[in-house]
């Protein structure tokens, strides 16, 4: 199924954030300017805001409010905002298959820029005292950066855990998403239980979300980001943690120095490849990811069905299932 398909109930909501999340990034600023234009013509699939409203659609079949709206706004600024950021702290120069802020403009903009979203994001949840939206946002930002830094903390040793892995994907990327489920429940008056079940939802699918991230690294995918950064990197994500795991001790040290001592060369990050899909890295990695989305899809179901569970449903298997 397409994300168009899925996004069809919400069409007429999805237009209307669109406007409201242009108009948010306008600037006086004529380098800023042209440098908004640049990212809302490369925007990405927009799945964010689509939890956002579908969330609030399960609590308020009726019709989306201004809440839900600027909580979409927000979140896709700070969204924005985080992947403007990402690339900064990744070294990376592509993003959705073109080139990066920091590629083309580089990093000193680029992290003006990422304040700058940030910060209009932020302000949208003082148009009505939404300090509700506001703390939601802002654990979420302190937890992706407590995330990201973690990950760095942990890249230099190359000694992740299972456990860290999630921590870190947790804090990085799911908090986001939980986040996007909970503005939107609470957005549409859902009660303080539904929105922390809602968030638990959006926590799930999140790390099922980076999973699947993590594994296009290995090539599983055409998505306009090249293979083996993560690897380059020294990042180590779920499918090479768990084929050292099952390792014997010396292919364990033959992998770890060439991850160490890749130097960006790429044929040694291509042995670590094969040795991660040779041992089932990747299969496992799936299974996992599985696992994840059907503890969200079980949580879901606590819900009563609605068209907006089912779109939801349909948008957790896009989530595992897509090819970018
Ligand atoms: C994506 O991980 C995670 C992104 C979180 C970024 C958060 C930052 C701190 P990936 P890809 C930088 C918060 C910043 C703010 C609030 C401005 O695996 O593969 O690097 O898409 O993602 O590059
Ligand atoms: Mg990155
Ligand atoms: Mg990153
Ligand atoms: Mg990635």
């Amino acid at each position: 199924i397409s994300l168009t398909k899925i996004q069809a109930p919400i069409a007429e909501e999805m237009e209307l954030f669109e406007k409201k999340f242009r108009t948010s990034m306008k600037s006086k600023v004529l380098l800023l300017d042209r440098i908004m234009s640049y990212i809302v013509k490369r925007k990405g699939k927009q799945m964010r805001p689509m939890f956002v409203f579908f969330m609030a659609k399960l609590f308020r079949g009726d019709g989306i409010g201004d809440a839900t709206y600027r909580g979409a706004a927000l979140i896709e600024l700070l969204h924005t905002a985080t992947l403007v950021h990402d690339d900064v702290v990744d070294d990376a120069n592509y993003r959705r298959g073109f080139f990066s802020v920091n590629a083309l403009w580089k990093n000193k903009i680029a992290v003006l820029v990422g304040d700058y979203l940030l910060s209009k994001g932020l302000l949208l949840s003082l148009h009505n005292d939404d300090f509700e939206l506001l703390k939601i946002v802002s654990n979420a930002v302190r937890e992706m950066s407590e995330g990201e830094l973690l990950q760095i903390e942990k890249a230099r040793r190359l000694d992740i855990t299972e456990e860290v892995y999630f921590d870190i994907i947790r804090q990085k990327t799911a908090s986001l998403i939980a986040s996007c489920c909970a503005v939107g429940a609470s957005s549409a008056g859902a009660s303080p239980e539904d929105v922390e079940k809602a968030r638990l939802f959006g926590e799930k699918v999140g790390i099922a979300f980076q999973i699947k991230d993590d594994l296009f690294d290995y090539g599983t995918a055409e998505i306009g980001k090249p293979v083996g950064i993560d690897i380059k990197e020294k990042k180590m994500t779920l499918p090479l943690i768990h084929a050292l795991r099952e390792a014997d001790w010396l292919t364990k040290r033959r992998v770890i120095y060439n991850v160490k001592n890749n130097n960006g060369d790429s044929k040694r990050v291509q042995q670590v490849i094969e040795f991660v899909k040779a041992s089932g890295g990747i299969d496992y990695t799936i299974e996992i990811m599985n696992k994840y989305h059907a503890e969200a899809l079980a949580i879901l179901h606590t819900f009563p069905a609605s068209p907006s569970r089912t779109s939801l449903e349909q948008l957790i298997a896009y989530t595992i299932e897509r090819e970018k």
